[in-house]
């Protein structure tokens, strides 16, 4: 199969603004950013999406974007700071090689984050969440 763009920027393949790097990860600067100092953390291997994400990997990957996220509010002092990651196309994922968006938010400086937040309509009954809840629950590895 053919290596997606993170592996190949990984592998020093393609050219990227690299901010960290080290055996499991790399974090670089989007080449198509939202706003100033939006950076992606990525696995080094390719890993296509949260579902495949292996424990060890994902623990590594947590650190490295507290770590990020910290330099990117100590650098530019933004507002605020999203952290995203996307599954499925459906979901906006473009790149299938899982990574993690921060995205600095400003409210002076360019902010082109655009969230939509809203709560579902449909309402539901007490009983209907709990369904909800189990399903999820049965569905849980141990
Ligand atoms: P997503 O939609 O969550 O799959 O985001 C993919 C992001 O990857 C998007 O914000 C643009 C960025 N991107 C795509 N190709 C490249 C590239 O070659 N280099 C860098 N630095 N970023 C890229």
């Amino acid at each position: 199969m053919s290596k997606t763009i993170f592996e190949q920027i990984a592998a020093g393949d393609i050219p990227a603004n690299i901010v960290y790097e080290d055996e499991v990860c790399i974090a670089f600067t989007d080449a198509f950013p939202l706003s100033k100092g939006h950076t992606l953390v990525v696995p080094r291997k390719p890993v296509e999406n949260i579902y495949d994400l292996d424990e060890e990997t994902g623990a590594h990957l947590m650190k490295t974007i507290t770590n990020v996220a910290n330099a990117i509010r100590d650098a530019f002092s933004p507002d605020g700071l999203n952290v995203v990651q996307n599954n499925g196309s459906y979901a906006s994922q473009s790149v299938f090689h899982i990574h993690f968006h921060l995205i600095p938010r400003y409210k002076d400086g360019y902010d082109g984050f655009g969230y939509q937040w809203e709560q579902d309509p449909n309402e539901r009954t007490d009983a209907e969440k709990s369904e909800i809840e189990n399903t999820i629950r049965t569905h849980l590895n141990a």
